[in-house]
């Protein structure tokens, strides 16, 4: 293949979060979320920094959009923020934040660009999480009276439509490792929230569904290659039970109306509070799945752990031969085009999209006001070139957002991660963009619709 193509019609895009880039966190009646509440705990966050202000996306908006029309794309992937439209989490809509929306998702469509709106990138209302938050199963239902408002605001205009992002990440990262918002460490929330969260996904998209029965609806799930540490059959087990976990954990419940075996001592339905009757719930017909990747995961069989297995401590959980990023992860891409594969066979070849995809680097301009990021550049053409190869190979990959458009607020991280094809100056009260080097190469690739190899 001397040519990395894609598909007429192929949706080139970006993808965003709203607590990363939004800012105007208690504008215009928004609520707090628990990463409001989580970023402003003192040592929380590496840098102490917060999302208060972020990129100030909800005014900026338009600077945006300007950016997207640079590198001509077709698509962008952002989220809502529950606590702008429901400040409480339930009860009443802040029409201001159903306001803020519509002006995005119409200045999209005036620019050719289609939404694509993430439910859930992990801003729940405070008031729910001080109600029990994901571990208490009520928020299931809270959660699709929400999708359900978004839907019969937006639905008129928003085909395609995405419930959560990285619900395995979410779940672990906030209630057993303890360092996303809401900073819990306990197995138990834990368990129960995996649940909540999946009882979730069913209710939502049902609920969009009795709105508008043509939308499409998916998740973004978090993915990596889970690839065992050595020949023994223990280490192939140990990364089967990963992949399980990781990446199917709420595909195979939603697709297949059941948990896959990820646990070494079978899945814990008590502690998760499974009811009878619940795999019902949490079975949907998604209609494309969303591929969020990064890296891939080498794993070793480890006893005394609840999966049976440790994943290598390599880049910091990575495999050790590729190079790697500013975050330490392996940039790998044949672990794009093996996990594109494997749920091409798995699941009898369904719509895909990816979702997230990126890397980052601590880039800044030069006296020139360039930001040659050559190592941006290489990493896109690796992973780019993997999706071409997957379509080549029977897979049915209709989009790819680049994660991301804006230098954000990266989580636990502040603003030290630079993942964006565009630059911000978060020392200037504008927040003034600048397009990297990285992101005119990515227009270009958008417009002729591939590259060469
Ligand atoms: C995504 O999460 C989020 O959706 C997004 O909001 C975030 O800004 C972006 O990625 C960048 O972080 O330790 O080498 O094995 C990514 C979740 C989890 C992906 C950990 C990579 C392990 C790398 N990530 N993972 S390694």
């Amino acid at each position: 293949m001397s040519r990395a193509s894609f598909p007429e019609g192929f949706h080139w895009g970006t993808a965003t979060a709203s607590y990363q880039i939004e800012g105007a966190w208690k504008e215009d009646g928004k609520g707090e979320s628990i990463w409001d509440r989580f970023a402003h705990t003192e040592g929380k966050i590496r840098t102490g920094d917060t999302g208060d202000i972020a990129c100030d996306s909800y005014h900026c908006f338009n600077d945006d959009i300007g950016m997207m029309r640079e590198m001509n794309l077709n698509s962008y992937r952002f989220s809502i923020s529950w606590p702008r439209i429901l400040p409480e989490g339930t009860g009443t809509v802040n029409a201001k934040g159903i306001d803020y929306y519509h002006r995005l998702i119409d200045a999209l469509l005036s620019a050719d660009i289609r939404p694509l709106p993430t439910l859930y990138h992990w801003d729940l209302p405070q008031a729910l999480e001080a109600a029990g938050g994901w571990p208490e199963r009520d928020t299931a239902g809270r959660f699709a009276d929400y999708a359900d408002v978004c839907m019969r605001a937006f639905g008129d205009r928003v085909d395609h439509w995405m419930i959560f992002n990285e619900p395995t990440i979410f779940t672990v990262m906030g209630h057993l490792v303890g360092i996303h918002a809401p900073g819990r460490k306990n197995l138990d929330d834990f368990l129960r929230a995996t649940h909540t969260v999946n009882i979730a996904q069913g209710e939502a998209f049902r609920a969009m569904r009795a709105t508008r029965s043509d939308a499409k609806i998916g998740t973004a799930f978090n993915m990596t290659s889970c690839e065992p540490a050595g020949d023994s059959e223990a280490d192939a087990d140990a990364a089967e039970r990963w992949h399980c976990f990781m990446n199917l954990w709420y595909l195979e419940t939603a697709l297949k109306g059941r948990y896959p075996d990820a646990f070494v001592n079978g899945t814990p339905f008590d502690k998760m509070g499974v009811r009878e009757g619940d795999m019902d719930l949490v079975k949907v017909p998604l209609d494309f799945i969303g591929i969020n990747l990064y890296t891939r995961t080498i794993v070793k069989h480890k006893p005394d752990d609840p999966w049976g297995l440790q994943a290598v401590p390599v880049g910091p959980m990575g495999g050790n031969d590729g190079p790697k990023t500013a975050f330490g992860w392996e940039v790998w891409p044949d672990a794009l085009y093996d996990i594109i594969m494997r749920i091409t066979r798995d699941y009898d070849t369904p719509v895909i999209e990816i979702t997230e995809n990126g890397c980052s680097y601590p880039d800044g301009p030069d006296s020139m006001n360039v930001i040659d990021d050559q190592p941006r550049i290489d990493f896109y053409r690796g992973y780019l070139a993997a999706v071409a190869r997957s379509i080549e190979d029977g897979a049915d990959v209709r989009g790819y957002h680049a994660w991301t458009l804006l230098d954000n607020f990266e989580w636990s991280e502040g603003f030290a991660q630079r993942f964006g094809l565009v630059w911000v100056d978060f020392e200037d009260p504008a927040r003034s963009r600048t397009l990297k080097e990285s992101g005119r190469w990515y227009g270009r690739v958008s417009a002729e619709n591939g590259f060469e190899i």
